[in-house]
């Protein structure tokens, strides 16, 4: 049966007359979106203009393929579009090549093993427990079944990265690609030490920026750009464009990764992402964003020194970038219960291992806390010494509930003065 038509005298329902219920849910994550602290530092607040592009009709568009060579008609914007993603992103980052169509950074993470190596082969990434991520060679994931990965760590007496361990493991095992890149380091990757030493053991070096590529674009974080073969990157962490992924690379390996992205591992790109990922590069490209982006670390640094004077011991000290990871042992408090208690009071982040923890990773010592979201609200260094000391209240008397709805109700008001980007004002 055809939809009937729809015309200005006979408007197309809204979502809200459509699905009440998913309505009513977008609204009350929206809510909670503006309502609390949110401090898991891989989530941010995307702007008004990132997600119109993301909500727009591209999303009803095939376009498998590549700009100038598709395997659909009708690419006429398509192409414009996919073509100014790659362009701001290269001009951004001063990179020779970019690809945007990896769905999020596992698959541009995966879409490196395709182009440069063959199952079983050996590869090398910084462990999960010790900050890495999942698909630099994890042993649950597809890139730790499928090759034979070789987890360098941290130093047990700074848990910065052991460059000692990661040459020693290099020469041994003379792995295809290395990983250099992390989800949970709260200090600057060293990109040119790594690459001294994937030169010694003739392998590809690979930087996955996913946290910090908002950092990198600003110069807030050194770049891998001209250092790294291949750099791969989600785009809605610090860089604060829509849910996806990109690589950039060398000229030596762009039709290397083009072709491992399509048609290796993937189908029609997201058409919708991409445009919101042109718009997130020039937003990215102006004064204000190097500005937002300098905040986030000095936000970061503010909140670690707050937080170490009410006691907190802070993995590695204190932060670079802007991440902090909280090893709360010394409070006596589980960082699951800590971190439930927190999104009690209106403060999210995640809890997380430490280096070398002694807990289970789904009950350990630590916290991850970050600073893009709440920077993107405008925070500076007066709400980060009030941030620390909720955070020291509600870890005290995680269990008084009466505690945590004061905080809860505090934080709520403090939220009405710094209105995120891209939430748009509803009525009650
Ligand atoms: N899930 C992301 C994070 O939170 O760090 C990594 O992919």
């Amino acid at each position: 049966m055809s939809q009937p038509a729809t015309n200005s005298r006979n408007p197309e329902p809204t979502l809200a007359q459509v699905d009440p219920e998913i309505d009513a849910l977008i609204r009350q994550e929206e809510r909670r979106e503006f309502e609390k602290l949110r401090l898991i530092p891989s989530e941010n607040y995307a702007s008004r203009a990132v997600i119109e592009a993301t909500g727009s009709v591209l999303t009803n568009k095939y376009s498998e393929g590549y700009a100038g060579k598709r395997y659909y008609e009708g690419q006429q914007a398509i192409d414009g579009i996919e073509s100014l993603a790659i362009d701001r992103l290269k001009a951004l980052f001063g990179a020779d090549h970019a690809n945007v169509q990896p769905y999020s950074g596992s698959p541009a993470n995966l879409a490196v093993y395709l182009a440069f190596c063959s199952p079983g082969d050996p590869i090398m990434g910084l462990g999960l427990p010790a900050g890495g991520h999942l698909t630099h060679g994890w042993k649950v994931s597809i890139t730790g079944k499928y090759f034979e990965s070789h987890a360098y760590g941290v130093r047990k007496d700074d848990h910065r990265i052991d460059f000692d361990e990661v040459r020693r493991l290099a020469k041994e095992h003379r792995p295809k690609v290395i990983w250099c890149g992390t989800t949970a380091y709260p200090r600057v990757v060293d990109f040119a030490r790594f690459r001294e030493i994937a030169d010694e053991v003739d392998a590809i070096l690979c930087a996955d920026i996913a946290h910090i590529s908002g950092l990198v674009a600003a110069g807030a974080h050194p770049s891998p750009v001209g250092i790294a073969d291949v750099i791969t990157s989600t785009t809605h962490k610090t860089l604060r464009g829509p849910r996806g992924g990109m690589i950039l690379c060398k000229q030596e390996h762009a039709k290397a990764m083009d072709r491992a992205v399509f048609p290796g591992l993937q189908g029609g790109p997201h058409n919708h992402t991409t445009a919101a990922i042109a718009v997130a590069a020039k937003e990215a490209s102006t004064p204000e964003f190097k500005a937002y982006a300098h905040q986030i670390v000095a936000n970061a640094k503010e909140l670690a020194q707050a937080l170490s004077e009410k006691g907190f011991s802070l993995v590695t000290g204190g932060t670079d970038n802007h991440l902090i990871l909280v090893d709360l042992t010394p409070k006596g408090v589980p960082g699951k219960v800590a971190a439930q208690a927190l999104d009690r009071a209106g403060i999210v982040c995640n809890y997380n291992s430490i280096p070398f923890d002694p807990r289970k990773p789904f009950d350990p010592s630590g916290l991850r806390i970050g600073t893009p979201a709440i920077t993107s609200r405008g925070m500076g260094p007066s709400e980060m010494k009030r941030l620390a000391g909720w955070m020291d209240d509600v870890v005290t008397h995680h269990e008084d509930e009466t505690v945590l709805a004061r905080i809860a109700g505090e934080i709520t008001e403090l939220c009405q003065d710094f209105a995120p980007p891209g939430i748009p004002i509803r009525d009650a």
